[in-house]
């Protein structure tokens, strides 16, 4: 009994220990107007992460969409494609830069970027983001520039 009580207590103490090495749940998002005043954004709108973290995009706002953008994920990274409105959680599956758009709103540059351990396809993705429309070509150009 006195021994069931110590594994216990023991359990105890590991659970509200802190781990550097717990992954982490990133949280973005989706806003009809960002805290600089700029409409349909993504925030933030870069983030660097570690492999294993996972990131989840809020519907803080209504009539967006979270979804991979096409040549803008490592070569053996994955894509996602949220529905409109839908809090959706990504969990890459190779370092390097994750390009993704709101499907309603990337004309007016609501994309944005996760970095997952080393930036291993940035010259790629930086040629992905020059041929995308409207303002997502300068916003995401802006973002890839931020990846080290
Ligand atoms: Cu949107």
């Amino acid at each position: 009994m006195k021994l069931a009580i110590s594994a216990a207590l023991a359990l105890a103490a590991f659970a509200v220990a802190p781990s550097s090495a717990e992954a982490r749940e990133w949280q973005v998002k989706m806003l009809n107007k960002g805290a600089d005043g700029k409409l349909m954004v993504f925030e933030p709108a870069f983030i660097a992460i570690k492999p294993g973290d996972t990131v989840k995009f809020l519907a803080t706002n209504k009539g967006h969409n979270a979804e991979s953008i096409a040549g803008m994920a490592p070569a053996r990274g994955n894509s996602f494609k949220g529905k409109i409105n839908e809090e959706i959680v990504f969990k890459p599956t190779a370092p390097g830069l994750y390009g993704y758009k709101c499907l309603p709103h990337v004309g007016m540059g609501m994309v944005g970027l996760i970095q997952v351990g080393p930036a291993t396809n940035k010259a790629q993705a930086g040629a992905a983001a020059a041929r995308l429309p409207g303002l997502s070509k300068k916003t995401m150009g802006a973002l890839v520039a931020k990846a080290r």
